[in-house]
């Protein structure tokens, strides 16, 4: 028996018993890094609760690169700190670890339900451009100091062991972050699984106006708007925003990948009863396409647009300009960028858009 050893001698001894080799540590780094930004794009894109493990992994491999992190700058430190040791390279490195602690606290603090606004950007915004930022940083980085990984470095079977221990470790840190969050109920608390936060209450001011990048068109007067309905119908038509009151009511949740969702009760009219407005489908309909008078634009697979309903009201109001009037898509278990706001026209395709990923990037840019 030794002497009794403190949690931080334990939590060290642990540490440096799984650390892998050093370049072992520098390519996880770099890989991790790829999965992170990875893992986090395509989050964007999930909006049903089925998704979860997608944002498990990502907060796992978050946790990974903490102690990937840490090991490596336990044996880089004298580069950073001994001048003598400067190089060129030293900036793009400091630049990196920057780039690096930025995401990770940002990340962190996330998951913690700190809910600041940094003037037009959320938290999650900013951890974001952090990790957009990371990945050419940490490209150029490996670049400078290139060595090919040798099978050594992670051939032995511990390695493997070694990472599964990591990321499992990561998400047995997050599940022990949501107790601490419940138990002193945080903000991070009530979060989706996809980590929004709340926005409580009814109507337009309960929640954000949000344009994914650019969009800001001027509003649009209620009496000149027309909606196109076309593409592979039998008879196009043009509706006014009078025909679009149908009556028809759906609860949908609009979850934003700015990390904040709410729920409302929406009015409008449901998309496949607008179809029906234009007559029979082509046999050959598969989407359907919904555009912004910006040029914004969204499709979804036809049998979910014909439920999916055009709103014009939201929590028993008319819907406010910034929110999308005079209508926007309603898109149940879609994120919010989907959503399209200021719809002119709805047009039914054969095929998937593939540009509506490009097109929602650069819309509203002159
Ligand atoms: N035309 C258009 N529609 C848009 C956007 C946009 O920038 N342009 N932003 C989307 C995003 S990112 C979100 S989260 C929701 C936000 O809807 P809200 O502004 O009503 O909260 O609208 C979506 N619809
Ligand atoms: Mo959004």
């Amino acid at each position: 028996m030794g002497p009794r050893r403190g949690v931080g001698e334990r939590v060290r001894d642990a540490l440096d018993r799984l650390e892998p080799p050093p370049r072992a540590v520098d390519w996880s780094l770099f890989a991790f890094v790829v999965a992170e930004a990875a893992t986090g794009l395509i989050s964007f894109t999930v909006g049903v609760p089925e998704g979860w493990p997608l944002f498990w992994l990502h907060r796992a491999l978050g946790a990974g690169i903490v102690a990937l992190l840490a090991w490596k700058l336990a044996r880089v430190r004298r580069r950073l700190t001994d001048p003598a040791l400067w190089r060129r390279s030293t900036a793009l490195s400091v630049l990196t670890l920057v780039a690096a602690l930025g995401a990770l606290g940002t990340g962190v603090a996330w998951v913690f339900g700190l809910d600041v606004r940094l003037s037009y950007w959320t938290l999650l915004s900013v951890h974001v451009g952090f990790g957009l930022a990371l990945v050419p940083l940490v490209a150029a980085h490996a670049a400078t100091r290139f060595r090919l990984p040798r099978r050594v470095d992670f051939e032995r079977r511990r390695t493997a062991v070694r990472y599964f221990a990591l990321l499992a470790a990561g998400g047995a840190t997050y599940r022990l972050q949501q107790g601490v969050n419940d138990a002193l109920d945080t903000a991070g608390a009530d979060r989706r699984f996809t980590g929004s936060q709340p926005r409580e209450g009814a109507g337009n001011a309960a929640f954000p106006i949000t344009s994914w990048v650019a969009d800001d068109p001027d509003p649009i007067d209620r009496d000149d708007y027309r909606l196109r309905v076309d593409g592979l119908v039998s008879d196009p038509v043009e509706l006014t925003a009078a025909d679009l009151a149908a009556g028809h009511e759906m609860e949908a949740l609009l979850d934003c990948t700015s990390g904040w969702y709410t729920v409302q009760e929406w009015g409008g009219i449901r998309v496949g009863d607008l179809l029906d407005a234009a007559g029979e489908l082509d046999a050959d309909a598969a989407y359907v396409r919904f555009t912004s008078v910006t040029g914004y634009r969204w499709s979804l697979p036809i049998d979910e647009a014909e439920e999916a309903l055009l709103a014009t009201r939201v929590g028993g109001e008319q819907l406010s300009h910034g929110h999308g009037a005079p209508a926007r898509l309603v898109a149940p278990d879609r994120r919010g960028f989907q959503w399209v706001k200021w719809v002119t026209r709805v047009e039914v395709r054969s095929e998937y858009d593939l540009g509506q990923w490009a097109v929602t990037l650069v819309s509203g840019f002159e």
